[in-house]
């Protein structure tokens, strides 16, 4: 029996994610064009059990059975991406308008639930045609980004209430420009510094064109990995500042009026006048995704890398392998509100969730205590946060439904309902229950 949750402010924001094809599948349907996600899982052994995203959990056909699981849940609120190739399937040039018309049913869908919708733009599905022009190498594709957030806003800017301009650009980067583990699957290490760049260039041009279609908040959705040194050499703790300087201030000290930290722009010419200031466009809320924290230590002699990542010890692990650190993210939001202090805006947690290995008992129901424990943990980091002074103003589970998770595919499960793949059958597993509980509670106030 775990303690009762603590309360949380009135009008913290309970919410879950998804993004648009880990979960929409209908890949050729109504005008949807290629994206680089289609690409690279229908290109042989890039996807660990051969899956794709053509059907994921066909949520483009069976939207309004989700959104009766999300007012069933009783969130406030529902972040999902925008398909850039549904919608304009060049990625320049004409709107799809049918592609457009689904989002459209499904805010309204969400509006009449209660439900605010929370629109992010981009969950790394790029359209094919702006990879074949250089992807996000390419300044160009910064542009396009907000010429498409632009048409987005101008059709949805009434009724989203908050907008998401990018999801975990770092690891847009990182495994798909510089490691090759994810689309569009380029192996350029640290010459993959120009997607980062064009990113949040993208972002801020993006957070101009949004502000002249909403007056709705405009955010951005990071993800972040507090830094834990292992080893008390003085190289072991420049790996720390370098880890920490790529995975956690890339992105943010560019954002928040900073530029880029020491050492990280590996081309300058990249960075024109006027870009920064771009980039730090204000923005309304800070997006944070946390799953764990990272062990680094000096890297081996031979490592292209200015660090070497370990293993950490003494915590239970997910699916995933990753380790089950509320802790880590307690931390994170008190390094967030020091390092960034009054630049700082409110925060979101846009993400926070785990992989089981979830099936249905004999009984049929789906009993997954693992997530209950780690939601239950994570919340209570959140709430020790804000005993800290830092502003929190809601918490997004990842992820409503199990879902095709990228070069996973669909082997590792994040949602509060299983899915059964092969029927579509939607499952809610006991952590949908504890979770509709706790939010209910919240809603309730104090007990008197
Ligand atoms: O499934 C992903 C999501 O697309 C981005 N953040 C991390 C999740 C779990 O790996």
């Amino acid at each position: 029996m775990t303690a009762p949750m603590p309360q949380f402010p009135a009008g913290f924001r309970w919410g879950v994610s998804t993004s648009a094809y880990q979960i929409e599948g209908a890949v050729d349907a109504d005008g949807r064009g290629p994206s680089i996600w289609d690409t690279f899982a229908h290109s042989p052994g890039r996807v660990v059990d051969g899956s794709t995203g053509d059907v994921a959990c066909d949520h483009y056909h069976r939207h309004r059975a989700d959104v009766a699981l999300l007012s069933g849940l009783g969130v406030d609120a529902y972040r999902f991406s925008v398909a850039w190739p549904r919608v304009q399937p060049s990625g320049s040039g004409p709107v799809n308008a049918a592609g457009l018309d689904f989002y459209d049913r499904l805010v309204d869908d969400l509006l009449a639930h209660g439900i605010d919708p929370v629109a992010t733009l981009y969950h790394w599905d790029l359209p094919q045609p702006l990879e074949d022009s250089g992807g996000w190498l390419a300044r160009d594709t910064a542009h396009r980004f907000a010429a498409y957030a632009d048409l987005v806003a101008a059709r949805l800017g009434d009724r989203v209430r908050l907008w998401i301009t990018l999801n975990e650009p770092f690891i847009h980067m990182s495994l798909g420009y510089g490691m090759g583990v994810h689309a569009p699957g380029r192996m350029l290490l640290f010459d993959a510094f120009p997607v980062a760049h064009h990113q949040l260039l993208g972002h801020g041009l993006a957070v101009a064109a949004l502000r002249t279609r909403t007056t709705s908040p405009v955010a951005v959705a990071n993800n972040y990995s507090p830094v834990r040194v292992l080893g008390d050499t003085d190289a072991d703790r420049a790996a720390g500042v370098a880890y920490e300087a790529l995975h956690n201030r890339l992105f943010t000290d560019p954002l928040l009026g900073r530029g880029y930290p020491d050492g990280t722009v590996t081309d300058p010419s990249l960075v024109h006048d006027g870009d920064l200031a771009a980039i730090a466009a204000p923005i309304d809320v800070l997006g944070v995704n946390y799953y764990n924290p990272t062990g680094v230590r000096a890297p081996a002699d031979d490592s292209p890398l200015p660090f070497d990542l370990v293993p950490l010890d003494g915590y239970p692990r997910t699916a995933f392998d990753w380790p089950v650190a509320p802790d880590g993210l307690h931390e994170l939001l008190g390094w967030l509100h020091r390092s960034y202090g009054d630049a700082l805006p409110p925060i979101e947690i846009t993400e926070s969730g785990c992989a089981y290995d979830d099936a249905p008992g004999p009984d049929g129901r789906v009993h997954d205590p693992d997530r209950i424990a780690y939601l239950d943990g994570h919340l209570r980091a959140v709430r020790a946060a804000l005993d800290d002074g830092v502003d929190v103003r809601g918490y997004f589970v990842w992820s409503l439904l199990d879902n095709w998770e990228w070069a996973e595919g669909f082997t590792k499960r994040f949602g509060l309902v299983h899915v059964d793949y092969a029927s579509q059958a939607r499952t809610p597993k006991s952590s949908y229950a504890w979770l509709r509980d706790v939010i209910a509670a919240a809603r309730r106030g104090p007990a008197r």
